[in-house]
């Protein structure tokens, strides 16, 4: 195969331009970094070249090394070896940023003696979302230039900044609108006419700042992540730069950086990298289907969730019609959404003018009819199926030809409400959750009919709102709700057995969760369980018995928790121990100490049972589709990498064989292994071998 070229070397008016070109985000593979050494080496050999500027192609300068290579044998050049072929360099060098600096494309960089970008650009040190930490001399560079607490706070936040921003901290010397170059190439000029190159970012300590302040910030930046190894090391990789000469402390990051890639948090938290993305192509959907133009939507139902959508719609720059059947309930929702707004306007998190630029997005309408012209529908009413039903009925006959029709429905059967229609190709599940405006996970839930246009539509769309869209089939909870059913079951068969509802959360919170099922219960309410379980016929002992006796959580200041009459932090409550105690009484369950490893397996292991049948039964394309609707959707710890990345960690064997002796144990029949996964164990395979494609 023709080697592509991964850079280009063009000289201008004495100035050499190194241009990246390494699709699709100009990342710093081993091929590239040879090639950035080669040619610095080359331009200093040059004697007609006085200055040398670091330009790419693309959409974006330098996205960072690899994160493809982590995990194998290092290649050299390491990045480190190329930015000491640029410290070398006598000649000074010129960075043109245009997209986004990201990681080591910003320490690129920084080994040079001034920085360009084009105003909209990114950039920033994300090391540490990935587990690691910058390893070519960011920790030690941006601290010379911008101070040591503002380089430890991007650094340790891996938030991006802008350029603007980064003008503002010094971080570049400019910025331009449109291409960098020519700014570039004139600051690459006006060096070289000094004669020699300025002093370089390593051998300065003048602009570090105040070692009590660096400290106060590492103080809060350790206080913010107590036990994350990666912040832990970013920490004392900056400290390093008061304490040792750079290129001691350039070797002591590097040795971190080694030990960091090589941990499991680090391993977990590529694997989420890689599997957000793949989730962006849905199976079975060609790259060449491009979804329709969404210009203007409208949302059926102004409860909670249909003001939520609402609202993402309209955060996302398109404009929607909130639809009801009274005007009252319109005007409802109209008012929950306003204020809304006026919260995070209180907040500080959103200014007064941008919450009038959304409000004016949202208008309302009562009847249906108010959706005719809408190029996607999204349906947000009562989880009731013959409603559903006979609401697409009437949108079939309302809404404009080749409109989406989309239900919001959390686990209802998508191709049944498909059916109520003549148009099942413009039919889909489009599940956000709750809260609708804030949470991350949208389940695209393809029917049987729905067309790859459609699909493409619902895709497209999600990734226009900022949400993470995973395309999932049809069945009862789809992909979230059906493996949560598994944990809340267990969760409280468990109470019955013996644990208490403290015992339960602090397992999962051990675990990695934010908080445990029952403290999650309580603050979204016991009351729409029950609903949903007396109009299901199913029955779940303990939360029955705590609804009958009108403790449905905060919201009642009692719940499987006592919240002393208001308040957000609950406390053990002896009641719920009497009741919980009675309750396993009345059903002949004799009660049993439990210890912690036997609660957390059985709260997290048939959750991956159940993703491994719903793998099998291609309802999830892949094992890290399953784990990305965990992570976005449930605040599965992203360290973990999610529920099929740590039972693939753990081994499907190991898995059924802990399923099959807890049932023995408990006598809990739902906890036997499903066949899907004593066929991993026996075969010796692992959860990808399941992957069919989503129906
Ligand atoms: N390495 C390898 N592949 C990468 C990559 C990277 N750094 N960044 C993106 N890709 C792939 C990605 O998997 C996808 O592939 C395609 O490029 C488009 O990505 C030494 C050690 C730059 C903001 O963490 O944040 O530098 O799915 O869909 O939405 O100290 O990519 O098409 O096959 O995200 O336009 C630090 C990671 C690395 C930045 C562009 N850098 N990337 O977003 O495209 S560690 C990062 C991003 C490091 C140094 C350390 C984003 C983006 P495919 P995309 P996008």
């Amino acid at each position: 195969m023709e080697e592509r070229a991964l850079l280009s070397v063009t000289v201008e008016d004495r100035v050499a331009v190194l241009r990246i070109a390494n699709p699709p985000v100009n990342a710093l593979s081993a091929a590239l970094r040879a090639a950035l050494r080669d040619a610095v080496a080359q331009a200093v050999a040059d004697q007609g070249i006085q200055a040398i500027v670091l330009a790419a192609s693309g959409r974006t300068f330098v996205a960072g090394a690899d994160i493809s290579e982590f995990g194998k044998p290092p290649i050299s050049p390491s990045l480190p070896d190329v930015l000491v072929a640029m410290d070398e360099c006598p000649k000074p060098l010129v960075a043109a940023i245009s997209g986004a600096a990201l990681g080591g494309g910003l320490e690129l960089a920084l080994g040079c003696d001034a920085r360009v970008a084009s105003s909209g650009v990114k950039l920033g040190l994300p090391e540490v979302k990935l587990g690691i930490l910058p390893g070519a001399g960011g920790t030690q560079r941006l601290p010379r230039l911008i101070g040591a607490a503002a380089a430890l706070e991007m650094a340790a936040s891996g938030e991006p900044v802008t350029a603007e921003t980064a003008l503002s901290l010094g971080i570049v010397d400019e910025v331009v609108a449109g291409d960098p170059l020519p700014a570039a190439l004139r600051r690459a000029r006006a060096l070289a006419e000094g004669g020699q190159r300025p002093q370089r970012l390593r051998d300065g300590r003048e602009r570090l700042g105040p070692r009590d302040a660096f400290e106060a910030a590492a103080a809060k930046v350790l206080r913010r992540a107590p036990d994350n190894p990666a912040v832990a090391s970013i920490v004392e990789s900056v400290r390093s730069a008061y304490d040792l000469p750079f290129d001691e402390a350039m070797s002591q990051t590097r040795a971190m950086f080694l030990r960091l890639v090589q941990d499991d948090r680090s391993k977990a938290l590529r694997h989420v990298f890689f599997a957000e993305r793949a989730a962006q192509q849905p199976a079975g959907l060609s790259r060449e289907v491009r979804g329709r133009a969404v210009s203007h939507v409208a949302v059926i139902g102004a409860g909670t969730m249909g003001g939520g959508i609402a609202m993402s719609f309209a955060n996302a720059g398109i404009p929607v019609t909130l639809i009801e059947a009274e005007p009252e309930a319109l005007e409802r929702g109209l008012q929950r959404i306003a204020q809304n707004y006026a919260t995070s306007v209180q907040r500080g998190s959103l200014a007064a003018e941008e919450r009038d630029r959304r409000l004016a997005r949202i208008g309302g309408g009562v009847g249906l009819e108010n959706a005719a012209g809408a190029d996607l529908v999204v349906e947000a009413v009562f989880e009731d199926l013959a409603l559903k039903q006979k609401l697409f009925a009437q949108l079939d006959g309302i809404a404009r030809p080749g409109a989406v029709l989309a239900t919001n429905t959390s686990y209802l059967d998508v191709d049944a409400i498909a059916g109520a229609t003549r148009r099942p190709d413009d039919v889909l599940g489009m599940h956000f959750f709750s809260p609708a405006n804030v949470m991350k996970l949208l389940e695209v839930v393809r029917g049987a009919g729905t067309s790859p246009e459609t699909l493409a539509t619902a895709v497209e769309l999600g990734r226009r709102l900022g949400k993470v869209p995973v395309v999932v089939g049809v069945c009862h909870g789809f992909v979230g709700n059906r493996m949560l059913a598994r944990r809340t079951a267990q969760a409280e068969r468990l109470l019955l057995e013996g644990a208490l509802p403290e015992q339960v959360d602090a397992a999962l919170v051990a675990f990695g969760f934010r908080m445990g099922p029952f403290a999650m219960a309580d603050l979204a309410g016991l009351d729409i369980g029950w609903r949903i379980r007396k109009a299901t016929g199913k029955t779940a002992p303990v939360a029955d018995a705590l609804c009958e006796a009108g403790r449905l959580g905060q919201k009642t200041g009692k719940g499987y928790y006592d919240y002393g009459g208001g308040g957000r932090q609950g406390v053990p409550d002896p009641a719920v121990r009497d009741l919980i105690e009675a309750t396993s009484a009345r059903l002949g369950i004799a009660r049993r100490a439990i210890g912690q490893e036997e609660v957390t397996e059985r709260l997290i292991l048939p959750m991956i049972d159940e993703g491994a049948r719903i793998l099998e039964e291609g309802i999830a394309a892949r094992p890290g589709d399953v784990d990305v609707v965990w992570l976005h959707g449930y605040n599965w710890p992203a360290w973990r990498g999610g529920p099929m990345y740590h039972g693939s960690r753990l081994g499907p064997a190991y898995v059924a064989q802990r399923l099959e002796a807890y049932a023995g144990q408990s006598g809990d029949p739902s906890l036997h292994p499903s066949a899907a996964l004593r066929r991993l164990a026996r075969e010796g395979r692992d959860f990808d071998a399941l992957s069919g494609t989503a129906r």
